[in-house]
């Protein structure tokens, strides 16, 4: 019987475990009879479903001069109403669920204020940007409640693609993000290929809302595993109707805590043409994409007829007694009109990176204890909880690096790096090695259980960077490390 199974093995007393010495299983076992959260859910049938799917709402930029941006995100509580009549507490930047789309060219001088109305510290993380250190949010560089501050950067050439902000308070990113707290932001180029190609955003994330109109709280096993909660949103509704009259390209962001996102259009194939950080090469037709937690991809949709854009069921290894993973419906799509335009046969040109020499290894585990009659399950990054003070890889600026991320637990983890975009060279699994079939620049990639992932990667600015699961459960249980650039 392996771990899993083990642990959904529902027959054990709770007796027996305090007759005889207690296995680790028994132990963990014990851990998920425990009272944890006991918030009732809001039946998914209470939840309004099937309108149209609304816009995401722009961030207005204040200034005048051409190549500046200027604006101004005020992190709040507000009261919403996903259910006619009974009230929810939300924290939402400008008011917003989602955050507003904030949309920028390349070249673009951001500066951006946070004013923090939050009665919690706070931060701004700029997911997947090459932004200076002090300006990107860390930890360690909290807005304190009733206090702001301006973040400045400016966006190189090359930098056009799909990224999102959300806070990485340590300890609070999780609350901070299933509260609501996270937005999209698209970097443009004036050479974009696609460019006169309709888009539509597409920001999915995930609620679990108590029967009495609360937010839940994170449970022992949402800790454990991550969050899931009963519905799964696209720019802040449930189940919408998508509408696409002839080739669109759609932008993804998987916003979930901890959600895996298997996506599918049915029969329906649809074309890959960028990851995380930008465009890939080439098209690529596929008719499946898994998004990880924190991961964004662009594609371009076309054909004909009434159908569902769908989460396929994926096994992402959770533990205890959860249920079998489901296959979710996230939209109605009706699309019409075939293809409309030709697709660009080469979409842009990436350089391989060049590694020169200098390697690290990046481990992923997970350590069960019991420690005062309380069961916990630490997730580590090799072998270490995340320490503010610690420094745990040095990397010298501008070298290009290989980095063997392993994952050595039972559960998958999405690894993010802040600071930069990197390649996937090829992912090992139980001893097979495949190499990555095209190149593409991601920030964040998944890591299945047994797996070992080798990137290539370069850090362009100096100072501390996070690398860190984003299950934002695991991060903020100490599944973070801090690479410093010198
Ligand atoms: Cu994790």
């Amino acid at each position: 019987m392996d771990r899993r199974s083990f642990l959904r093995f529902g027959g054990m007393a709770v007796s027996t475990l305090a007759l005889a010495p207690r296995t680790w299983a028994e132990d963990m076992h014990a851990m998920h009879m425990a009272p944890a959260d006991n918030t009732a859910l809001l039946p998914v049938a209470d939840f309004p479903a099937g309108r149209a799917l609304p816009a995401l709402q722009k961030l207005k930029n204040q200034a005048n001069p051409a190549g500046q941006f200027q604006a101004t995100l005020t992190a709040a509580a507000r009261t919403v109403q996903f259910k006619p009549g009974l009230d929810t507490v939300v924290w939402a930047y400008n008011g917003q669920n989602p955050g507003p789309l904030i949309e920028v060219y390349e070249g673009d001088v951001l500066e951006i204020r946070l004013i923090n109305q939050l009665t919690q510290p706070t931060t701004i993380h700029w997911h997947g940007l090459p932004v200076p250190p002090a300006q990107d949010g860390n930890p360690g560089d909290e807005v304190a409640p009733g206090t702001e501050r301006i973040y400045r950067f400016s966006l190189p050439a090359g930098s056009a693609g799909t990224y999102w902000y959300h806070p990485h308070p340590h300890g609070h990113t999780a609350e901070q993000a299933y509260m609501g707290l996270a937005g999209p932001l698209i970097v443009r180029s004036r050479r974009d290929p696609l460019m006169g190609m309709p888009e539509q955003h597409l920001v999915l994330s995930d609620l679990k809302l108590g029967a009495d109109g609360r937010i839940a709280g994170n449970s022992d096993m949402d800790w454990m595993n991550g969050r899931e909660g009963q519905f799964v949103l696209v720019n802040g509704v449930l189940q919408p109707t998508i509408t696409a009259n002839g080739m669109q390209r759609w932008r993804l962001w998987n916003m979930c805590n901890a959600r895996y996102l298997n996506l599918s259009l049915g029969e329906q194939p649809f074309r890959l043409v960028g990851t995380d950080g930008g465009l890939l090469e080439h098209a690529r037709t596929v008719t499946q994409l898994l998004l990880a937690p924190g991961e964004r991809a662009e594609i371009v949709v076309m054909g004909n007829g009434e159908i569902a854009l769908q989460a396929l069921a994926y096994d992402r290894g959770m533990m205890g007694d959860v249920p079998a993973p489901q296959t979710l419906t996230l939209a109605r799509v009706a699309l019409s009109g075939g293809a409309t335009m030709p697709m660009p046969s080469h979409l842009r040109q990436i350089t391989p990176l060049t590694p020169g020499g200098v390697q690290k290894r990046v481990v992923f585990s997970e350590q069960m204890s019991m420690a005062g009659g309380v069961h916990s399950m630490t997730p580590l990054i090799n072998g270490k909880s995340y320490d503010m003070n610690r420094v745990d890889l040095i990397s010298q600026r501008g070298a290009v690096e290989a980095w063997s991320l392993v994952n050595d637990s039972d559960m998958d983890h999405p690894f993010h790096l802040h600071g930069t975009q990197f390649q996937v060279v090829s992912r090992t699994h139980n001893g097979q090695t495949v190499p990555e079939p095209f190149l593409a620049w991601r920030d964040t990639v998944n890591l299945r259980p047994n797996e070992t992932v080798l990137i290539h990667v370069v850090q362009p600015q100096a100072g501390a960077r996070m690398f860190h699961c984003h299950i934002l459960e695991h991060e903020d249980r100490g599944m973070m490390g801090i690479l410093n650039v010198v």
